[in-house]
């Protein structure tokens, strides 16, 4: 039997604000091509399949379009619901997806029904183990006082462990959680509230192969239990990583081998370090044109409207930071303004946030200090010595 292991798909997340469903089509549709051309009999997804737990009703009609193509390829799915799904509504209808070869686990009393399926050597089972909340879900697993991921999965492997030695033969099993020793890349949300949040590998003892979802980066915990990572980067810190997902061939007394197979990358990230002009000029950068670009803009004073021109050149650019550049030694902000007059900061604060105020602004300044002054009644402030401006940009 040949498995092709795939998680954290996170279908209706945005990067930076900007809508990703095209690109998860595209990552999609490329793990349906792959289904066929290795001739793919499961696909494995435990969890993160959608982003929110209500997922809009694009990310649903491409989710569900790419279900479709894994399904038309020839493979059964087998998912489970992730911390950012919604058990309940990923769960909808799933006795009837079931008889079309979609299966979906996403609650506690499914952990111990498997999805038997057969290859020439006899059945597989395949157990679905949902993200589990400690808070929620320790009273239905039994155990009322649990607060740790590990004392939950632990009682779900229990569950799994008496049915599968009842049954005999191959098994599966689908899980969401952080084992030990793991990398997080970045793009993850915690799953720790208060307590922790990681649990052993070993917790998964006994399973032929252990499919991991939660984290974004590819990885091998240990040869059996691996994270296949999310298709697409999620985060500007995964940008040199190359997405993958894992294919898995179970001969007839379980694991057999493991190959990493890449996927597309559909869109580069890159990130860019310079001023707006070098950005918007500099030939080197032609290579990175179509790329999701984060910019970090390192000119004297904040360009205008540097997302707008940075995308003329960079359509896709998703990210502008302006590294203002060190005019004064860092201190306290009450050291910085001791002894120093309102008419003097407010003019620091105008050089800092724009440029250096003219003369004329200067004088709107002092007009508008006096007036404050008057309102509060501290009487008439003097009118700032002329030489008093040598220290204020003029
Ligand atoms: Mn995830």
């Amino acid at each position: 039997m040949r498995i092709l292991h795939t998680s954290d798909w996170h279908i209706g997340r945005t990067f930076h604000g900007v809508d990703l469903l095209a690109d998860q089509a595209r990552a999609l549709a490329a793990i349906a091509e792959l289904v066929s051309a290795r001739h793919v009999d499961v696909v494995v997804v435990p969890g993160d399949v959608y982003d929110r737990s209500i997922p809009s009703s694009d990310a649903v009609a491409v989710c569900n379009a790419g279900l479709e193509a894994i399904r038309e390829a020839g493979a059964v799915i087998v998912a489970t619901s992730g911390n950012h799904d919604s058990p309940v509504r990923l769960g909808a209808g799933a006795a009837f997806a079931a008889h079309g070869g979609l299966h979906l686990i996403t609650r506690i009393s499914q952990i111990d029904r498997p999805v038997m399926l057969d290859d020439g050597h006899g059945p597989v089972a395949f157990y679905g183990i949902p993200y589990l909340e400690p808070e929620i879900t320790r009273a239905e697993l039994g155990i009322p006082k649990a607060r740790s991921h590990q004392e939950v999965l632990d009682a779900a492997m229990h569950r799994v462990r008496t049915d599968a030695e009842a049954r005999g033969g191959r098994r599966v099993v689908l899980a969401h959680a952080f084992v030990v020793g793991a990398e997080p890349t970045g793009s993850e949300r915690s799953i720790s509230v208060g307590g922790v949040e990681t649990v052993s590998a070993s917790a998964f003892d006994g399973a032929d192969y252990v499919a991991l979802g939660h984290l974004h980066s590819p990885q091998t915990v240990t040869e059996r239990v691996r994270y296949s990572g999310s298709p697409l980067p999620y985060s500007f810190g995964e940008r040199t990583h190359r997405k993958a997902a894992w294919l898995v061939d179970l001969d007839e007394t379980g694991l057999a081998s493991v190959e990493r197979v890449e996927l597309p990358v559909v869109r580069e990230l890159s990130r860019l370090s310079g001023t707006l002009d070098e950005l918007l000029t500099d030939p080197a950068h032609e290579a990175v044109h179509d790329h999701y670009v984060s910019a970090v803009l390192t000119d004297k004073v904040r360009p205008l409207d540097a997302m707008r021109r940075l995308r003329e050149r960079f359509p896709h650019a998703v990210h502008v930071e302006w590294d203002r550049p060190a005019t004064a030694p860092e201190g306290r902000y009450r050291d910085k303004v001791r002894g120093r007059s309102d008419l003097e900061i407010a003019g620091t604060f105008l050089a800092d946030v724009r440029f250096e105020a003219s003369v004329r602004e200067i004088g709107w300044v002092e007009q508008a200090l006096r007036d404050a002054d008057r309102r509060r009644g501290v009487g008439e402030r003097p009118a700032a010595p002329t030489d008093a401006r040598t220290d204020v940009p003029a």
